[in-house]
């Protein structure tokens, strides 16, 4: 998130796309309806289903799953063709735009249309309200990444901003609203396959910097691999961890013998029969949980251990919010029901497997330590000049702090940011409430974009060399060079502001009135990627394959995280002849993720008891299905479950919806007699993702569960 929940509350218009915060945030609300009452903000919503958010909007626009690119470059299109971008601010800041808007011409309003189901006449509509109610506040959330194109999707959001010149201002930026508690944490540390924790990465330089943190000798670590070329390999992702086991699609390691999961709901899997099956393969499973989870249900075989362990209230530390706030936590009461906390598992885990000496020697005081010693590895995001003394104060005086600012009026943090949003580059610094805004210092919380990508580029799609640095004369107030400069290395010598972890490197850039990263223009063009510049590209189980020729998916990809990854030889143009409803899956308000959680909460249990398909009246009409009678949903895949139809016009007549919330019965099967006793889960249903189909991103594997095709029948 480039700005904070408070910060919208400057916003001249939001746009609301693939996010229904009203049932998944629905704090946010508090500052969203402040922006539409006191600005008079039009509030846009696109989503395929007419949402709990989409009641509180001034515009919504019914969007086909999946289509979100080539409504976005549409978007930007017709903003170009009426001179509605702002040139100062692409001039200053922004590379590849030429590049950019010659794809984007391709997407005209019509063409729009007839990709999207948008009338071209709203794809006008749209982006002029945007033009006239600047800066716009762009959120997406799981409806924009869930797709084997989600990387493309939520750039083309980002490069919509740039085009606007919405971005590092207050009201505007692109606010990806978080999912689970800490997730954003989560993600800071990087508890994925693909990178060491603050986005260092695996290369060599990577596992330096990391070994230096952490006190470890490299070459014991990579002593602890089978070869270099391993301990830089991506690994496997959640999404398909059970593909280690299954190989239905052929993997490029070692098969899996043991999972463990540690806060994980299991059911969160899309095609979670396969996950069944890999699961009572496996020759130990072990789940780290306040509760059983459906995985200790599900599974077959004698081969599961459950750790229980505490819940949030049960232990104390440091988290991160949605708006990059670091934050801290007491404990309220003891661990109960003899469970322990996290830490302790963690520690006796770490200690029986024999690196206690090595990962451990320096952990004195749990959790100040561990929050210690994160800030001073993770440098390239500013994690360092967050204390806990500092983070504990501001917990203690969070009343100073204003609501609209988030900026202390007096008291002892005067002048910070609550939270120390990073980054916060010195134990001085106020935190970044705003990335990118250059109209601030970069000592009071400013920044420009940053340099990563070298200097200067020549495009491989035009052949048009490009500074990538930021124009003459654009750069923080302070700033020693006027204009663009480069990242900042050899302060001492041999290291950069990454890896100097004496942070001299950091100090003296902001003594300087510079960033630590430089001062660069953002890209729209990413010479990386399979799509430079976003495209459209049709679901890989689509109900338009008229449009394939046009917008087909990419190549298979091999040995991709570890597995070879279907995308052509998915997207067969007969699959929606027996399968012809879109599926599409999501959240509600009364439920948390797997629902482990709140179906063992006997009040929202009955708030919604029932694992539900929402269907439209026309086609239950068709289909002789009644409200709250059972019918058939069926995938591709060979996933099958019977749930109750909610008869709504929320969805439209080709599109089906179903909450992932559900578990315990499982093709029919119900499972709920395997939970210990007394552990059960009060309600209990087939789980959507029985039947959400194959697909992953093809640049973070994310599952495609909110695009793919199904068959509905009367039960
Ligand atoms: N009550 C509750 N709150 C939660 C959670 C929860 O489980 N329960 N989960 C948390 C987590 S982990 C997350 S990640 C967030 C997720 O928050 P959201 O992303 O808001 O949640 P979803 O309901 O999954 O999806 C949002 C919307 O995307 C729409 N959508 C589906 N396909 C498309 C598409 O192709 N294009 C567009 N534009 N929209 C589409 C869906 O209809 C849905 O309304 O919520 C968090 N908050
Ligand atoms: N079809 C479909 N599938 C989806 C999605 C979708 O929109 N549609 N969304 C995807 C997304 S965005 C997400 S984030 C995932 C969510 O999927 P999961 O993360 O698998 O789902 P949760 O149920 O939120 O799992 C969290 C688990 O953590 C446990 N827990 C809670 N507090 C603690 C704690 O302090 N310590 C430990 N150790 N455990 C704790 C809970 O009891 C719960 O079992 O689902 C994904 N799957
Ligand atoms: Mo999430």
């Amino acid at each position: 998130m480039t700005n904070s929940l408070n910060d919208i509350r400057h916003a001249k218009s939001m746009i609301f796309i693939g996010s229904n915060a009203a049932e998944n945030h629905p704090v946010s609300l508090l500052h969203i309806l402040h922006a539409k009452e006191v600005n008079n903000a039009p509030i846009i919503v696109v989503d395929p289903r007419f949402t709990k958010l989409a009641a509180k909007a001034t515009d919504f626009v019914r969007i086909r799953p999946g289509t979100d690119c080539a409504f976005i470059m549409g978007l930007i299109n017709v903003i170009i063709q009426n001179g509605w971008q702002d040139k100062a601010f692409i001039d200053a800041r922004v590379a590849g735009f030429q590049e950019m808007a010659e794809v984007a011409t391709q997407y005209t309003p019509e063409e729009v249309e007839n990709i999207t189901g948008i009338p071209a006449s709203e794809v006008t509509r749209i982006a002029k309200i945007l033009a006239n109610n600047r800066p716009t506040s762009l959120t997406w959330c799981m409806g924009g990444t869930q797709h084997h194109i989600g990387s493309s999707i939520t750039r083309a959001f980002c490069i919509l901003q740039l085009v606007l010149g919405n971005m590092g201002k207050s009201g505007g930026g692109t606010n990806i609203f978080r999912g689970h508690d800490n997730v954003q944490g989560a993600t800071d540390m990087c508890v994925l396959s693909h990178s060491l924790p603050a986005y260092y990465g695996l290369a060599e330089g990577s596992w330096k910097h990391w070994c230096r943190v952490w006190d470890v000798d490299y070459d014991w670590m990579v002593s602890r691999f089978p070869d270099k070329e391993m301990m830089g390999k991506k690994g496997f992702t959640l999404a398909r961890w059970y593909e280690g086991v299954n190989q239905d699609d052929k993997i490029h390691q070692q098969p899996l013998k043991a999972l463990l999961q540690w806060g994980c709901g299991t059911n969160s899997n899309s095609q979670f029969h396969k996950v069944k099956k890999a699961l009572d393969k496996l020759e130990l499973v072990v789940i780290v949980d306040p509760f059983p989870t459906l995985a200790a249900a599900i599974t077959e075989s004698d081969n599961i251990y459950l750790l229980p362990c505490s819940s949030q209230y049960e232990t104390s530390g440091s988290v991160t919010s949605t708006s990059r706030q670091i934050q801290w936590r007491d404990k309220i009461v003891e661990p109960v029901h003899g469970s322990k906390e996290d830490y302790d598992i963690m520690k006796g885990l770490v200690e029986r497997l024999g690196f206690a000496d090595k990962f451990y020697k320096n952990i004195k005081q749990v959790p100040e330590d561990i929050t210690l010693e994160l800030g001073k590895g993770s440098l390239t995001i500013g994690y360092n000049g967050q204390t806990p003394d500092r983070i504990k104060k501001h917990k203690d005086n969070w009343h100073t702090f204003d609501i609209d600012t988030l900026q202390a009026k007096g008291g002892p943090c005067d002048g910070e940011y609550f939270g120390m949003p990073w980054p916060c580059w010195t134990t001085e610094h106020p935190g970044t409430p705003i990335l990118y805004d250059i109209s601030k210092s970069v000592a009071e919380g400013g920044l420009p974009f940053r340099n990563r990508f070298g200097q200067s580029t020549t495009y491989i799609m035009s052949g048009r060399e490009e500074n990538q640095l930021a124009a003459e004369g654009v750069c923080n107030p302070g700033s020693e060079v006027k204009g663009g400069y480069a990242e900042f290395k050899d302060v001492v010598p041999g290291t950069n502001w990454k890896t100097d972890l004496s942070q001299e490197t950091i100090k003296s850039a902001i003594e300087r009135g510079m960033a630590p990263f430089g001062n660069a223009r953002a890209r729209c063009v990413v010479w990386t990627f399979p799509d430079q510049v976003p495209i459209h590209r049709e679901p890989l189980h689509s109900p338009r394959p008229d449009l394939f020729d046009k917008y087909g998916t990419y190549d298979d990809k091999p040995n991709h995280y570890r597995v070879d990854t279907q995308y052509k030889s998915q997207q067969d143009p007969n699959l929606v002849k027996e399968f012809p409803f879109v599926i599409t899956t999501g959240r509600t308000v009364e439920h948390m993720g797997g629902g482990a959680e709140t179906r063992s909460n006997k009040y929202l249990s009955e708030l919604q008891p029932d694992m539900y398909v929402e269907i439209n009246p026309t086609t239950a009409n068709n289909m002789g299905i009644r409200e709250g009678e059972d019918v058939w949903i069926e995938s591709p895949e060979g996933g099958k479950v019977k749930v109750m139809a909610k008869v709504t016009e929320r969805v439209d007549e080709k599109t089906i919806f179903m909450p992932f919330h559900f578990g315990g019965t499982l093709m029919g099967q119900t499972f709920t007699g395997n939970y210990p006793e007394g552990h059960a889960p009060y309600v209990f249903g087939e789980s959507a993702n029985t039947c959400t189909n194959y697909g992953y991103d093809i640049i973070t594997q994310i599952q495609a569960t909110k695009d793919g095709l199904c068959k509905v029948s009367k039960a």
